[in-house]
């Protein structure tokens, strides 16, 4: 049995579950080996927390990817998270155009939320991760992302269906990516995602209900999750369904907990619903067939 291969690029912040901390043991749930290059090393995340030490892990990038490529190394996809600063998108561009020909591309411009772009990024940061966008099969912007790749102004929800689906479509036209935008609402009970795929035309949305509060990591774990669906065979809009379903139950879990919500989602908790939600057994052979 094939096993696939996927690239975590992302920061690992040590404490505040998200990024690398959510990532590699999601996709490891999924059943996918997964390789991890950090962008930077924090002692916490960014939100909410303050005095966070911060070391920019960039100075590395190039010498781990001519030893990864002298070894002939390859992988199926490639996922990229939070990125240390715009000279660090350049780095990983030139990685994904190296490492990058037969692996699924997946671009989660990681930089901002609720209006604002996280503590530390620059104003130029958006144009340049645009650009890196521009080189993914897929991308997976929040609301707030999806407004700062166009060059938009953010506006809260509700948002109207006919204005956001010209959003989502100026968002695929970069470079005819599938779009999965996160946080879409048209009404105030739930919440969910859209997915643009430019073969078909097509909007697909998923939601469930929305639960309130606010939730550092949570994109991470939607991402995640996504991906390690669709490393299994899932449809897009399944892997829409299956991330969407499972955010959800960890964010309610999450709060049902009651620790400090800083400490980011408890996905460990919910883990056993997106292996049963993939279909997979421990062998990882689809369960039932
Ligand atoms: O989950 C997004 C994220 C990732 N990495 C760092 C962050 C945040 C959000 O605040 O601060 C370091």
């Amino acid at each position: 049995m094939a096993q696939k291969r996927a690239l975590a690029v992302h920061d690992i912040s040590c404490v505040g579950r998200c990024s690398l901390t959510v990532a590699l043991p999601i996709l490891s749930a999924a059943g996918i080996e997964t390789a991890v290059l950090p962008t930077a090393l924090l002692s916490t995340h960014t939100g909410g927390f303050t005095g966070f030490t911060y070391r920019d892990l960039s100075a590395d990038i190039n010498s781990i990817s001519d030893h990864w490529y002298a070894m002939g190394l390859s992988f199926d996809s490639i996922y990229t998270g939070y990125l240390a600063s715009v000279g660090q998108i350049e780095l990983v561009a030139a990685l994904m155009e190296r490492f990058g020909a037969n692996a699924l591309k997946l671009v989660d411009p990681v930089m901002a939320d609720n209006g604002a772009l996280y503590t530390g990024f620059s104003d130029d940061y958006p144009i340049a991760m645009r650009r890196l966008c521009g080189m993914a099969d897929i991308i997976i912007p929040n609301m707030t992302e999806a407004f700062l790749l166009l060059g938009e102004e953010y506006t809260p929800g509700p948002y109207e269906k006919a204005h956001f689906e010209g959003l989502i479509r100026r968002l695929s036209a970069v470079n005819r990516s599938i779009v999965v935008v996160t946080g879409v609402y048209f009404n105030s009970v739930d919440l969910g995602a859209a997915v643009y795929d430019p073969e078909t035309d097509e909007v697909s949305y998923c939601f469930d209900k929305r639960i309130p509060g606010t939730l550092h990591g949570t994109g991470d774990v939607f991402s995640s999750a996504f991906l390690g669906a669709l490393l299994n065979g899932s449809s897009l809009i399944e892997a829409v369904g299956t991330a969407v379903c499972y955010t959800r139950s960890t964010i309610e879990t999450t709060f049902a907990v009651g620790k400090d919500t800083r400490m980011g989602p408890c996905f460990e908790i919910t883990i056993p619903e997106y292996i049963a939600m993939l279909g997979l057994d421990r062998r990882g052979n689809i369960v039932g067939c």
